[in-house]
């Protein structure tokens, strides 16, 4: 079935209320905390005061005698039983033809802490309490070391290595593009654009902390770990194959209900290896629930990158050739996709919805004794378009232009569109979104609001961002010749029942996005079903064949793909039954809103009477066709989707504090084809409330000195709440993918992804009459103030 025919079916484009909503609101969800498995024993982790040291022993015996300890394990422990590191670098490898550098990341550090709160040891005790005081007691022999934690510092001469495979603290350099091509365009220049720009670290803070339990079961030799994360298998394939050499199908993996993850959750973390390690040493189930406090310590970290750009222009305003060089601070070890961050899911996006002729693009990445730092909702694509849109927004005011009117002029029309930077976009209508946007936001009266802010002793400023991502992550023939070590696709697997009720088991992993509700729409549109009739099976390796998890907004396009391939075989094969019960030929029997019917007859069956007669046949051609009505496949698409739009931002500024107050908001975008339009916009208000985060409250500081995290804490670090914003003006164009059968393209980030530069190019905008020329993010109200200050002497 095609993506046309696709979208007129029923269900689709319906606003179906979320299916999963009653059990998380009536209290019936089911998290791994709320896992209470006979026998449960509750570890802490014991993790480093300091941000680099030498590790001279970890002396166990106070905690070992502690009441109710049952187990203290450390480093030696983990290098005894040849558990390897965690894997890392999996993703990418160096262009400049030397190795990347892939230090061993032991889940019990050995010899060496590398950040605050590297693991250090984990104590095992009857009791969370017990477990708690024990830990306190464990004597750790530090040797402090300098500490590097600014990816500017950890490349000065003689700054202190953390790693001895890395003495100059490089981890790899990975280039794209044309160096000559873009070197000669900017030798016939008009004019060349210059900016430097910082992407400020986050803190992912997902509503339910990290937690899991490892439960080794002596009776049938398995494992199961129960695990909030975002993609069992893959965690089960690392764990098993990379580091505790365990045949698979000896470990089960269940990622329960999983409140929230923003790619926090996608990574093989230490303590999970931890727990499933030792609840077979003591043959007991092993609880572990992050802190708030320590989550800031150790989730995995985002963003974090220092940018010089370059866009060179003629003399109208139309882009020649964009440069760009990004360190990317990695942290203190590669985490399990650290390395595709910066460079597949970055470097590729910065030609933009822009028909720029050459672009290149060089990525150096760091180890510093921070956090490690990965995927963070956008995860790079937010980096790409916060450098893009500030520098063309930038760009647009050197040249006298209006940011729409730039924006316009460079606009790619035509598609396909092979960028220079690898991409090929599928279709899109840009200048659609922008003059949607512009329609919305009531560009027209902005100056009348500014004069009337002004007339208050506010400033008034607008600011634009039109961006595009790659997401749908699969393609592995495009990842692998970027450099990829491993490719991506999907798995569902479609269970029709003898009643005729259909479950399906997904490789995709919902932990928020409704695909309980959204597949289950899917599902039901094809069989002519209500989506209450499907049930949606996921995050269990034991029940689920296989699967890649959900990230990089690719579950609807490539589960959702794959659900629809199986739903091609459940089709064909259906087709089959009826025509036996309808005693006709396959050739001759259509499928709609339910029924077989025979063309130029009035012969028909419903889809209820062929799923029973698959499972109890009466007169059956055995001989001709199995019984069951049981599908599974695959799918790897042939490219990414680009979903694309145009945000504009109004702020009101306050010259005397510095506070930044976003008065209006309009996000149009291009998402191809809607499952679910509620769920679509309530993904874009997540999305939007964590890209205008980033620009004015959140930020993660380390001490330059101590290596100390200094926003360790919800009072130090700020999240973004419900009065920080107004009410969101969305719209939508749709230019279906062609790349997936549904015609949809991602959702999940876009708002993180386009909203920062749209919020600082408004914050500059205000600020333009006081002679405020730069600001990073996040524009709180002291640095505004600052701004203000140092432009005014
Ligand atoms: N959808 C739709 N029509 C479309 C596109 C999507 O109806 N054209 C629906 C989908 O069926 C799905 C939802 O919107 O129910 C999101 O779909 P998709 O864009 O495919 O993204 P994923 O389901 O793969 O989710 C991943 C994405 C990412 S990468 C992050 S990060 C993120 C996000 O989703 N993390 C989230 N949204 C989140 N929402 C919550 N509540 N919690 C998180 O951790």
């Amino acid at each position: 079935m095609g993506a046309t025919d696709f979208a007129k079916l029923p269900h689709i484009g319906e606003s179906v209320r979320r299916k999963e909503d009653y059990r998380f609101l009536t209290g019936a969800g089911q998290y791994t905390d709320d896992i209470a498995l006979a026998g449960t024993t509750y570890a802490v982790f014991v993790r480093s005061p300091h941000a680099h040291a030498r590790i001279n022993g970890v002396d166990k015996s106070a905690a070992l005698a502690a009441p109710g300890v049952i187990g203290v394990f450390d480093g030696a422990d983990v290098a005894a039983d040849k558990i390897a590191g965690l894997p890392c670098g999996w993703l990418i490898t160096s262009t400049d033809g030397t190795p990347m550098k892939e230090p061993a990341h032991p889940i019990l550090a050995q010899g060496k802490a590398r950040y605050v709160g590297d693991h250090v040891a984990m104590v095992v005790a009857e009791t969370l309490e017990q477990a708690r005081n024990a830990a306190e007691l464990i004597n750790v022999d530090y040797e402090p070391l300098p500490a590097v934690v600014d990816v500017r510092d950890a490349q000065q001469a003689g700054a202190s290595a953390v790693h001895t495979e890395a003495p100059d603290n490089h981890c790899y350099k990975w280039a794209i593009g044309d160096k000559s091509q873009v070197d000669a365009a900017f030798a016939n220049a008009a004019h060349v654009t210059r900016l430097d720009l910082t992407n400020n670290r986050l803190v992912p803070n997902a509503m339910e902390p990290r937690a899991a339990i490892g439960h080794y079961s002596r009776a049938t030799d398995e494992y199961t770990l129960y695990v909030a994360n975002q993609n069992p298998h893959v965690e089960r394939l690392l764990m098993t194959a990379f580091v505790m050499g365990l045949p698979e199908h000896k470990v089960r993996v269940i990622a329960p209900d999983v409140g929230g993850g923003f790619g926090s959750k996608i990574y093989l973390y230490a303590e999970d290896v931890c727990l499933t390690w030792a609840s077979k040493k003591l043959n007991r189930p092993i609880k572990w629930t992050c802190e708030r406090a320590e989550a800031f310590l150790c989730d995995a970290h985002g963003r974090d990158h220092v940018s010089h750009a370059e866009l060179a222009m003629d003399k109208d305003g139309k882009f020649l050739a964009l440069k760009v060089h990004t360190d990317a601070n990695l942290g203190a070890y590669l985490s399990t996709f650290a390395s595709a961050v910066p460079t597949i899911l970055y470097a590729t996006l910065l030609a933009g919805q822009y028909t720029t002729p050459q672009v290149y693009v060089e990525v150096d990445a760091w180890f510093t004794n921070t956090a490690p730092v990965d995927a963070y909702r956008g995860a790079g694509r937010p980096e790409a378009t916060y450098l893009l849109e500030r520098i063309v927004t930038r760009a647009a005011w050197d040249m006298g232009l209006s940011q729409d009117e730039i924006r316009r002029r460079n606009f790619i029309t035509q598609f396909p569109y092979q960028t220079p930077v690898a991409l090929q976009y599928d279709t899109g209508d840009y200048p659609a979104c922008l003059e949607q946007a512009n329609q919305l936001a009531d560009v027209a009266g902005f100056p009348a609001r500014q004069a009337a802010s002004k007339a208050r002793g506010l400033l008034r400023g607008i600011g634009y961002s039109s961006y595009i991502e790659a997401c749908g992550l699969a393609p592995s023939n495009i990842a692998g010749a970027l450099g990829a070590r491993a490719g991506l696709f999907e798995c569902g697997e479609v269970r029709v029942h003898p009643t005729g009720s259909v479950t399906v088991f997904t490789g995709s992993h919902s932990h928020g996005q409704g695909h309980e509700t959204t597949f289950a729409q899917v599902v039901a549109s094809r069989l002519g079903l209500t989506p209450d009739q499907v049930d949606i099976v996921h995050g269990d390796t034991g029940r689920v064949p296989f699967g890649m998890g959900t990230y990089g907004s690719r579950s609807i396009s490539v589960g959702g793909a794959a659900i629809m391939r199986a739903l091609d075989k459940i089709e064909a094969k259906a087709k089959k039954i009826a025509a036996h019960l309808m005693e006709a030929s396959d050739a001759d029997v259509d499928f709609t809103n339910g029924e077989f019917t025979v063309k130029g007859t009035d012969k028909k069956v419903t889809f209820g009477q062929v799923a029973l007669t698959a499972y109890v046949p009466h007169n059956y051609p055995l001989d001709k066709l199995e019984p069951g009505l049981n599908e599974t496949a695959f799918y790897d698409p042939t490219n990414f989707t680009y979903p694309a739009g145009t945000y504009i931002c109004e702020v009101e500024i306050d010259p005397e504090t510095g506070v930044v107050r976003v008065d209006r908001f309009t996000a149009v975008d291009d998402f191809g084809t809607i499952i679910n339009p509620m769920i679509v916009e309530g993904q874009v208000h997540g999305g939007l409330v964590q890209g205008i985060g980033q620009a004015l409250l959140e930020n993660c500081v380390y001490d330059r000195e101590t290596g100390q995290l200094v926003t360790g804490s919800f009072m130090d670090y700020t999240m973004p709440r419900a009065d920080d914003f107004p009410e969101f003006k969305l719209g939508h164009v749709c230019t279906p993918c062609t790349t997936n059968p549904l015609g949809t393209k991602g959702c999940g980030e876009a708002g993180a992804i386009g909203s920062p530069p749209a919020v600082i190019n408004a914050v500059l905008d205000a600020l333009a009459p006081l002679g405020v020329k730069d600001l990073d993010m996040p524009a709180s109200p002291h640095r505004v103030w600052e701004a203000i200050q140092a432009a005014r002497s």
